[in-house]
């Protein structure tokens, strides 16, 4: 087999990055370990920033959003029995959308199999060879069959554990790292959200979040500890805690119900530079993640394929030296946004999560912090700024 571009991954940044380049007419395929149902199984974001809502457009994937999405132009801010809803239309005339992840990519799915693009489902032992030379290629085994799939590029969209990133030679590549002492334990359920936009609350018991898929559908997070296990939670346990923590007027409308999703993910920021490796590209998680806190794993991998698709699109249109320009600059524009976005997603994270190890002084340092925020337009500017997410670099 061979394409142009072969992407390895199929969850987000893949499949977007796929639509893009065939927009561009840039012939691409995608291998993925997993079967379809368990990509969609995993449930993950729900805030869209505009530059992914534009992305989309501009794939030609956006209806469904545009029907379905939830338009959100504040959110809340609650500490120490205070409450700040940060007006992002009124601070910085943006709003987001609240959007779930599995609905992009379900809806990403449905326009790759529209378009007739080609998606390897549970390819085994997936291997990427010779990136550093004219000639990359993927190989797979499936059914006990070996393929492979030679390709001018390969592009890493296989997240925080895939293949790709663990390919780069140890001495080609540094990484960043910051593992945060707590986890988050986040519930689905098909009960009406307890707010019209979204809650951030830092209280004594610990961060919670009230968000939400739709008008019937709630996804709600409390801050739990690192050894902490799912199956010590019953739903009951969590709806008593989730109550606990949310503002007695929202605890005293909240509506509870089984759950049909429960799990702790943990915290960390971690970022690998660079993000490019002769014929071989990272983007999204494969590249970065961020902690949750700020919205802004799945947006940064948008950026990231937003980037390199206009990148490889330009190489494929052009001739002469020039042709490269987009591909040789793609990791240090990718990573100037993705570093902006990290340092918001350390600064939410720490500002709104219990941290009993930084003593009496860090708590006075987080509710001066908060204090600040709470009562200066330009503090909470800057928050709305990065919130609804940073423009993609030219
Ligand atoms: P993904 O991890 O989504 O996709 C990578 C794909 O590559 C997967 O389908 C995987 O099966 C495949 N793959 C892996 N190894 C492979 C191999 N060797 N060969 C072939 N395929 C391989 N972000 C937010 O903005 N808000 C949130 O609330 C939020 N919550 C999260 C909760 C959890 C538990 C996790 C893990 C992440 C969360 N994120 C959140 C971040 C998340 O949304 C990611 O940013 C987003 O999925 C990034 O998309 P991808 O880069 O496509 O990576
Ligand atoms: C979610 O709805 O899953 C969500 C929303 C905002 C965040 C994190 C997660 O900051």
């Amino acid at each position: 087999m061979r394409t142009q571009v072969a992407i390895v991954g199929a969850g987000p940044a893949g499949l977007l990055l796929g639509a893009l380049l065939h927009r561009h007419g840039v012939d691409n395929v995608i291998v993925e370990q997993r079967s379809p149902d368990y990509v969609l199984g995993r449930i993950r974001a729900g805030v869209l920033e505009q530059v992914t809502v534009g992305l989309l457009e501009e794939a030609g994937v956006a209806a469904r959003l545009h029907a379905e999405g939830l338009p959100h132009s504040g959110f809340d801010m609650c500490f120490a029995g205070q409450r700040q809803r940060i007006d992002l239309q009124r601070l910085v005339g943006k709003h987001v959308t609240v959007y779930g992840q599995t609905e992009v990519t379900r809806d990403l799915m449905d326009h790759r199999t529209a378009i007739g693009r080609q998606t390897v489902y549970d390819a085994q032992d997936v291997a990427v060879h010779g990136f550093d030379s004219a000639h990359p290629s993927v190989t797979w085994r499936e059914g006990g069959v070996a393929h492979e799939l030679q390709a001018d590029f390969i592009v890493g969209c296989d997240g925080f554990h895939g293949v790709c990133r663990a390919s780069v030679p140890a001495g080609a590549i540094q990484t960043f790292e910051k593992v945060y002492p707590f986890g988050w334990l986040g519930v689905l359920a098909d009960v009406p959200p307890v707010a019209h936009e979204l809650i951030y609350g830092n209280t004594e018991r610990g961060f919670m979040l009230a968000s939400m898929r739709s008008a019937t559908r709630s996804r709600y997070y409390v801050q739990c500890s690192l050894d902490d296990k799912v199956e010590n939670w019953s739903d009951d346990a969590f709806w008593d805690e989730f109550r606990r923590r949310l503002p007695a007027d929202d605890a005293a409308r909240l509506v509870t119900g089984p759950s049909i999703e429960k799990s702790i993910a943990p915290l960390r920021s971690f970022v690998a530079e660079p993000m490019r490796f002769g014929r071989l590209f990272l983007a999204g998680d494969a590249a970065h993640i961020v902690p949750p806190t700020g919205a802004k794993g799945l947006n940064l991998a948008a950026g990231d394929v937003g980037l390199l698709s206009r990148a490889l699109a330009e190489f494929y249109a052009s001739s002469g030296p020039a042709r490269s320009a987009g591909i040789d600059s793609y990791s240090q524009r990718a990573l100037a946004r993705v570093w902006k976005a990290e340092r918001f997603s350390w600064w939410f994270t720490s500002l709104m999560h219990q941290f009993p190890e930084n003593g009496a002084f860090g708590a006075r340092m987080q509710l001066a912090e908060l204090d600040y925020l709470f009562t200066s337009d330009a503090a909470q500017r800057v928050v709305a700024e990065n919130y609804v997410g940073l423009p993609l670099a030219a």
